[in-house]
């Protein structure tokens, strides 16, 4: 053997180690291997077609979940290399999609997607996949080549002569690694939109081949950013049409868009190199310097001032809707979830262009100008009465650091990790919680009646509201500029609600709330919703639960029907305390929900839709869910 035949084959070995350890420690390299994971492949895979988009090479990608659940990635692009690579001795092709990491140094698109989130590339894609094809056309021909978890099957081979470019991509996940898991059209849909409109003129188009569901869509929006703001506000009341900026400089391309509502919300959505930077950054921060000085100092020159009161960056963004998308060479993404912005060069490029394009925009339309500064203070008005009210607040905790709410059955542990706070519904289940719980580390609050709907008011009489003191002071986290969620006493918020309308309703109170102005908290994965059972049954002395309709159906096959006897709960306030232990506060044998923003458009939407003031849209949303709703209690 010559040393270069040796070396080749140690090479080899490498290679697929590298892929194994994928499939050892999944989680490591697509985040977690649930429905998320699962998912990401899908998007790491669609992004090395925007990949190919951004260099100016694809105009269309298409997405396929077959009816045996293979999903097919189809784009116009390049197509993969085919060449052999000499230090390999392998198709540049089979190295991009069997080296761990190898795809990025082949690509010479401007402006990579990968290197970002979980950037792992598309070989991770192929070391959890059953089996993987890539089917490539380019120098007129059409080649093939084929793997099974990581390993290469079918070499590259070329299948017939034929013209143009592009690459398919098909897979089938691992059920050794996924399990049994299902595609939801809607998270792959909503992923693709957002994609679309970050990537003007891009068409997308999504097919669901599966048998029963049935569905396409087309995503191409030739107004890119803007058709996302129409998008997020459609079912707003806008002050005005959407308003766009963009520029190029050296190496960073700026994209903002925004739109101003009567709502009392801010919602500003950031993106670099596509990925979402939930965490903010330099871009953010620009934006935000930017939008703050624009506004002061059209008020100075058009003196518009109200007497000593200034406007802050909150009162220049409330019912702001923005989406900033940049496009870096080399992104640099920081904090926790590799998410934050860190390029130092994009924040004054961000500000000059929103500082000049804003500043021109009110000057050019004096009117709605006028409008959004006038909302404006407003806003800080709203704001200057809340931090009165809360100065009265925090000079009475001063005095008396133990000023917990009265209907607040605390918990005697005092490490916020080990405590969970049960917001219960109604004094008659808050009583009977209070003697279930187990006093150690689970706290009680009773809430009587609705907190108030915070999409609907402003931030004064938010605070004034006293179900909501309530929760801010029994939290300790504070509120608005004081909230810190680090400083929050329980690191189980749990929701515990009736399983009827009314326990929906403050349930979604509750969320709406906690999503507007505590978002840190959901974020941080604080909030739970308690699921308390829909049904007991006994058989003899044998007592089991039920939670829905098909447990139900199961334990009625098990136990037989013939002297069963069902109770179905109406509220929490007929279990006596014994049971509400037992079936929804015993760690050791209940269920929570922990509640998750996925998707923030999404979320906004939601909320936007079920609370605010828009009759139509929420009409339609309870036309189209209430017939998927079987167990609803009214
Ligand atoms: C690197 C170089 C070239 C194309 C690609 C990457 C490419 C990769 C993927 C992955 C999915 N679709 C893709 N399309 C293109 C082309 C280099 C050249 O032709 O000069």
């Amino acid at each position: 053997m010559t040393a270069k035949a040796s070396d080749y084959s140690g090479k080899d070995i490498q290679v697929l180690e590298g892929l194994s350890a994928v499939r050892k420690r999944p989680a490591m390299y697509i985040g977690d291997i649930g429905q998320r994971g699962f998912h990401h492949l899908i998007f790491e895979v669609v992004d090395n077609s925007i990949d190919e988009a951004l260099a100016g090479f694809c105009k269309e990608i298409d997405v396929t979940i077959t009816k045996d659940s293979v999903i097919v990635v189809k784009d116009d692009g390049r197509g993969i290399p085919v060449d052999v690579i000499e230090k390999y001795k392998k198709p540049a092709i089979e190295v991009a999609l069997s080296m761990l990491h190898a795809g990025g140094k082949f690509g010479k698109s401007a402006y990579k997607v990968s290197g970002g989130l979980h950037g792992v590339g598309v070989s991770a894609v192929n070391a959890l996949s059953e089996w993987f094809e890539a089917e490539v056309t380019r120098e007129g021909a059409v080649y093939l080549i084929r793997f099974e978890r990581g390993i290469t099957t079918q070499k590259l081979k070329k299948l017939k002569a034929a013209e143009g470019s592009g690459t398919i991509i098909r897979y089938k996940a691992d059920k050794e690694i996924f399990g049994d898991q299902e595609y939801s059209y809607d998270i792959i849909a909503n992923r693709l939109r957002e994609l679309a409109f970050l990537n003007k003129g891009l068409k997308i188009s999504l097919h669901d081949e599966r048998k029963g569901s049935e569905k396409s869509e087309n995503f191409m929006y030739d107004q890119g950013i803007v058709s996302f703001i129409e998008y997020v506000n459609k079912n707003k009341t806008v002050l005005h049409p959407p308003v766009y900026f963009t520029k190029s400089k050296e190496d960073v391309e700026v994209e903002v868009a925004l739109q101003y509502t009567d709502s009392y919300n801010e919602n500003v959505f950031t993106f670099a190199n596509n990925i979402n930077t939930i965490e903010g950054g330099t871009h953010l921060i620009g934006f935000k310097a930017a939008l703050t000085r624009v506004f002061n100092n059209y008020v100075k020159e058009n003196k518009l001032a109200k007497g000593e009161l200034a406007l802050s960056g909150d009162d220049a963004r409330e019912g702001l809707t923005a989406v900033l998308s940049v496009k870096v060479l080399q992104p640099q993404f920081e904090g926790q979830t590799k998410t934050k912005l860190g390029n130092s060069e994009v924040k004054g490029l961000v500000e000059q262009i929103v500082g000049d394009g804003l500043w021109n925009y009110f000057n050019e339309h004096p009117q709605e100008a006028r409008a959004v500064v006038e909302k404006a203070f407003l806003a800080a008005e709203a704001r200057e009465a809340a931090r009165k009210a809360r100065g009265l607040v925090r000079r009475k905790s001063a005095l008396d650091s133990m000023l917990l709410p009265g209907k607040l059955a605390d918990c005697s542990e005092t490490d916020p990790s080990q405590c969970e706070i049960y917001l219960v519904e109604g004094d008659s289940a808050g009583g009977s919680s209070k003697q279930g719980r187990d006093r150690r580390f689970q706290a009680i609050l009773p809430l009587r009646g609705k907190i108030l709907n915070v999409e609907k008011a402003r931030i004064n009489k938010i605070l004034a509201n006293n179900e909501i003191r309530v929760l801010i002071s029994a939290f300790g986290t504070g509120f608005a500029e004081d909230f810190d969620a680090t400083k929050v006493r329980y690191h189980k918020i749990i929701i515990m609600c009736d399983a009827d309308v009314d326990g929906a309703h403050i349930r979604t109170l509750l969320l709406t709330f906690f999503y507007r102005y505590m978002r840190k908290l959901v974020e941080d994965g604080r909030i739970y919703i308690a699921q308390p059972p829909l049904f007991r049954v006994r058989k003899g002395k044998e007592i089991t639960y039920a939670f829905a309709e098909p447990e139900l159906e199961n334990l009625k096959k098990k136990l037989g029907v013939q002297g069963l006897e069902i109770q179905r709960y109406k509220g929490l306030g007929e279990m006596n305390p014994d049971q509400l232990w037992e079936t929804t506060m015993n760690p050791e044998t209940r269920t929570l929900l922990k509640v998750t923003i996925e998707d923030a458009v999404k979320a906004d939407e939601l909320f936007t839709i079920l609370m605010g003031d828009v009759v139509e849209p929420r009409k339609q949303f309870i036309e189209k869910y209430a017939r998927e709703v079987k167990n609803l209690d009214i």
